[in-house]
């Protein structure tokens, strides 16, 4: 019929490269762009299946993130703008790896049939499609819109060059029947950040002097120019943008969030000149954030301001919120919010030990926003950051409307203004942090109202805690797969007896702590070590990259 003979004659211009497998990791498929047609024509004919079967919105995201500018890869924003249904990953890899034209319409069929896809060419299906501002995008944008209208009935929309979040939050906003031009989400960005600024006590110190003004490191991607249009709706902060894509310089190259973390160093641009200044960094597509401090002198070492400092920050807030929250209500009106954080392995032990100082639920779970981001969604409020700087706060929709009836009911009695400005602040930064995903743009200006609220400097909000030393290496293995782990990558249980040399190495350190797994990225695998002095945690890594190898 019409149906196969159309995805037969389009997939017959996407050859799959040969020798190559690809696989839907952490963060979608990602490879040298050149490699990257045929696999992104398939994933368009994938948004538009999962459009079909959700009767949802569905967004295709092109981007390579923090990996260089000559990769490029694709992922797939589920209707609620959060990561592809898990369920699904498998038959994005088949797809993917799927030899020839007819090998793939066979598996199409096959996966049309288990899941009752109805593809009846009445139904209707809808992709959104971004891309950052990598030089293969243009091409690879025709490849996924090719995928997707390849689906008959299905419309692929272009919303143009986006950083990552952008695109989520156009998804989830759609699904609820929003608004979503670009202008719509810097509207709502800029306007909650507004709000709350007016929601702070008079008492409380505001910008000044240096204070006001922020020093953001785009990664020479589409950041940086997203960040200057957010910026220009904003009085009292400065935001100066460097390293914005129309800049010139290259790609995350020595650039970045990924690179500034990983690093400890101030990325390409940034020197003694900004000593003092609040400085930050995104990723390429702008779903990572870190902030920085650069020293008086030129030694190119930096004080990193990571995303377990980013988390504790939003943690000390809210939880100052609920609290005025729970004084000012009668007892008949309180709700013990449940608020939760959620970290992976790689946090730094010192953040874990301050979050629980402050008597914080703090959970684990494996690498990955998909993980994180599902653990999360199970509080009322509920905090996730990843110590590369990807995270966000999800609010449930019934705390939202508890807080929502909260505004009202106490405006019309006498006491309780503060409670009622902590459930009118809480609501604005509902609206603030993109709950779709982790965004850089909103997670800079939460950050950057809290401080306002809290009248820190980044020196005072560095100083919540010490981090403690560590050191990452990667260690390059035949087959990173036979790495296998447990309770969150913490503990090895494949090859057998590497845990136990693990625990013994680190034994031999004060405040030891050490785990490997595998990369979901690149073909590695992974070694994190943390001790008391640098060259301990640099000892105890090296040795156990050795115990790996
Ligand atoms: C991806 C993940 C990120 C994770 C990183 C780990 C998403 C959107 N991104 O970038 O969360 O930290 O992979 O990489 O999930 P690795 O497995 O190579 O260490
Ligand atoms: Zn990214």
């Amino acid at each position: 019929d019409e149906q196969q003979s159309l995805l037969l004659s389009s997939s017959s211009r996407f050859s799959p490269p040969q020798g190559v497998k690809l696989s839907y990791g952490t963060a979608g498929f990602r490879a040298d762009a050149s490699l990257l047609p045929s696999t992104v024509y398939r994933v368009g004919i994938l948004a538009a299946l999962r459009s079909l079967k959700t009767g949802s919105i569905i967004g295709l995201m092109i981007t390579a993130s923090h990996n260089k500018v000559s990769d490029n890869g694709v992922k797939i924003a589920d209707p609620n703008g959060g990561m592809l249904s898990q369920h699904w990953e498998p038959f994005a890899d088949a797809l993917a790896n799927a030899p020839s034209p007819q090998h793939l319409l066979l598996l199409i069929n096959e996966f049309v049939a288990k899941e009752g896809i109805l593809m009846d060419g009445v139904s209707q299906a809808e992709v959104l499609l971004g891309r950052d501002t990598r030089p293969s995008g243009d091409a690879l944008f025709e490849a996924a819109r090719q995928g997707v209208t390849s689906v008959v009935g299905a419309v692929a929309t272009d919303m143009g060059i986006l950083t990552t979040p952008q695109l989520h939050w156009m998804v989830r906003a759609r699904n609820k029947g929003m608004q979503v031009s670009e202008q719509d989400y810097f509207e709502q960005l800029s306007s909650s950040f507004r709000y709350l600024e007016d929601l702070i006590p008079a008492e409380k110190s505001k910008f000044d002097g240096l204070n006001n003004k922020v020093i953001v490191d785009g990664s020479n991607g589409v950041g940086g120019v997203k960040l200057k249009v957010l910026g220009s709706l904003l009085n009292a902060l400065v935001i100066e943008v460097r390293n914005s894509s129309e800049d010139g310089g290259v790609l995350n190259d020595g650039v970045g969030a990924d690179y500034v973390q990983k690093e400890k160093v101030a990325p390409h641009g940034f020197g003694s000149k900004d000593a003092g200044i609040r400085c930050a960094s995104l990723d390429g597509d702008a779903d990572r954030l870190v902030y920085f401090i650069v020293p008086p002198e030129s030694s190119g070492r930096i004080d990193l301001v990571d995303g377990d400092k980013i988390l504790s920050l939003f943690a000390v807030f809210i939880r100052e919120q609920l609290s005025f929250l729970n004084e000012n209500e009668g007892i008949k009106n309180s709700h013990q919010a449940r608020l939760g954080v959620v970290q992976t392995a790689y946090a730094n032990g010192a953040s874990t030990n301050y979050l629980k100082q402050l008597g914080l639920e703090v959970n684990f779970t494996p690498t990955g926003v998909k993980y994180l981001h599902e653990k999360a969604a199970e509080f009322d409020i509920g905090i996730y950051f990843e110590a590369n700087g990807h995270g966000t706060v999800l609010f449930s929709e019934s705390f939202v409307g508890w807080l929502e009836a909260r505004t009202k009911e106490i405006s019309s009695g006498s006491n309780g203004s503060e409670g009622k400005k902590a459930a009118l602040r809480l609501l604005a930064v509902s609206k603030l942090i993109n709950q779709a995903v982790g965004d850089a743009l909103s997670g800079l200006l939460l950050v950057e109202v809290i401080l306002q609220y809290m009248g820190w400097s980044i020196h005072r909000w560095n100083e919540l805690y010490h981090d403690l030393p560590s050191r990452q290496l990667k260690v390059k293995v035949a087959d990173r797969n036979a790495v296998i782990t447990a309770n969150a990558e913490t503990v090895v249980v494949s090859p057998p007896g590497l845990q136990e040399a693990i625990n013994a190495e680190t034994g031999k350190y004060h405040q030891g702590r050490c785990f490997v797994r595998p990369s979901g990225t690149e073909d590695v695998v992974r070694v994190y070590a943390e001790a008391s002095t640098q060259e301990a945690a640099d000892t105890l890594a090296n040795s156990v990259a050795k115990l790996v190898d």
